[in-house]
């Protein structure tokens, strides 16, 4: 039975994601830091899953969670980095450092941790990663900053990844949603919900489903092909143009 990792299962995509593989007779260890949710999938869900609670900021958890796997599930096939967040709309201007550290610490250095200790196991199985990246770090928008930032480090990260596990038979991927109602935008604002309802009302936004499908495909594809990067955004979500500023109108 192949096993896949995924961090941040406790909410949206990872959920989904945890729900999905565990359907398609994949064993999944889920992680997050809410561990009442981790034990609510693994009462769903069964033996084929294993919940792994811990912040995947802290190094000393995160190695302890990931060294003491066990046996059944230390055999890892995919890893989905899929653990993030955005914090803050604001402009650069006005934006919190703290937040800044968090978005870096959570979306950068961590899935970079969690990576690098994970390669071994992936070349020996010839595995594959999954990463959750963003139109955000294609696409410029105002209060994108570093959230945006650090999500075009994880679109160019897993072409990197590509280029150097040409030959291990490891496969990589870096999906790239648009807007998704999940518990994210909660999150961004500082738990506000009706923030969150207003952004997706009317949109028909991607869903954790979709985008759990969208990965179980990948994931299942044949060894031989790999996809490199997919975008996708719901039908109602479109790009705008430049903003242009002249001097002398305010
Ligand atoms: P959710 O907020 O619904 O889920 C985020 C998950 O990340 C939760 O399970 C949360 O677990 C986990 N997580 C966050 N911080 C930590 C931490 N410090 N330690 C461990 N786990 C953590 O958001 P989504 O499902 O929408 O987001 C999943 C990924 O997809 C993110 O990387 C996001 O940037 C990306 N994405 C989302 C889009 C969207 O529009 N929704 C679009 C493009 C990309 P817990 O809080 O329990 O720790
Ligand atoms: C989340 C997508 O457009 O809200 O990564 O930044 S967006």
């Amino acid at each position: 039975m192949p096993t896949a990792l995924i961090t941040g299962a406790t909410a949206g995509f990872g959920a989904a994601a945890a729900r999905a593989f565990v359907s398609a007779g994949w064993q999944v260890i889920g992680t997050g830091r809410r561990a009442e949710r981790l034990d609510a999938l693994k009462a769903e869900l069964g033996d084929a899953f294993l919940p792994l609670a811990f912040d995947v900021r802290d190094e000393a958890a995160r190695n302890a969670a990931l060294d003491g796997l066990p046996a059944a599930f230390a055999g890892i096939d995919l890893l989905i980095n899929n653990a993030g967040l955005a914090l803050g709309t604001e402009p650069a201007q006005q934006a919190s450092l703290a937040n800044w550290q968090t978005m870096i610490d959570t979306n950068i250095s961590a899935l970079v941790a969690i990576t690098h200790k994970l390669l071994p196991v992936l070349i020996e199985r010839k595995g594959a990663i999954i990463n959750l990246g963003s139109i955000a770090g294609n696409y410029a928008y105002p209060g994108g900053n570093v959230y945006a930032a650090s999500k075009a480090f994880v679109n160019h990260l897993s072409h990197v990844l590509r280029a150097d596990l040409n030959g291990t038979g490891v496969r990589v991927t870096c999906i790239e949603p648009g807007m998704a109602e999940t518990e994210f935008t909660v999150v961004r604002t500082g738990g506000n919900q009706q923030a969150s309802d207003n952004l997706y009302a009317g949109v028909n936004p991607i869903t954790s489903e979709d985008l759990a499908d969208t990965m179980l495909w990948i994931a299942t594809l044949p060894p031989h092909l790999n996809i490199n990067r997919i975008e996708i955004m719901p039908v109602h979500q479109s790009f705008a143009g430049f903003a242009i500023h002249r001097e002398g109108q305010g």
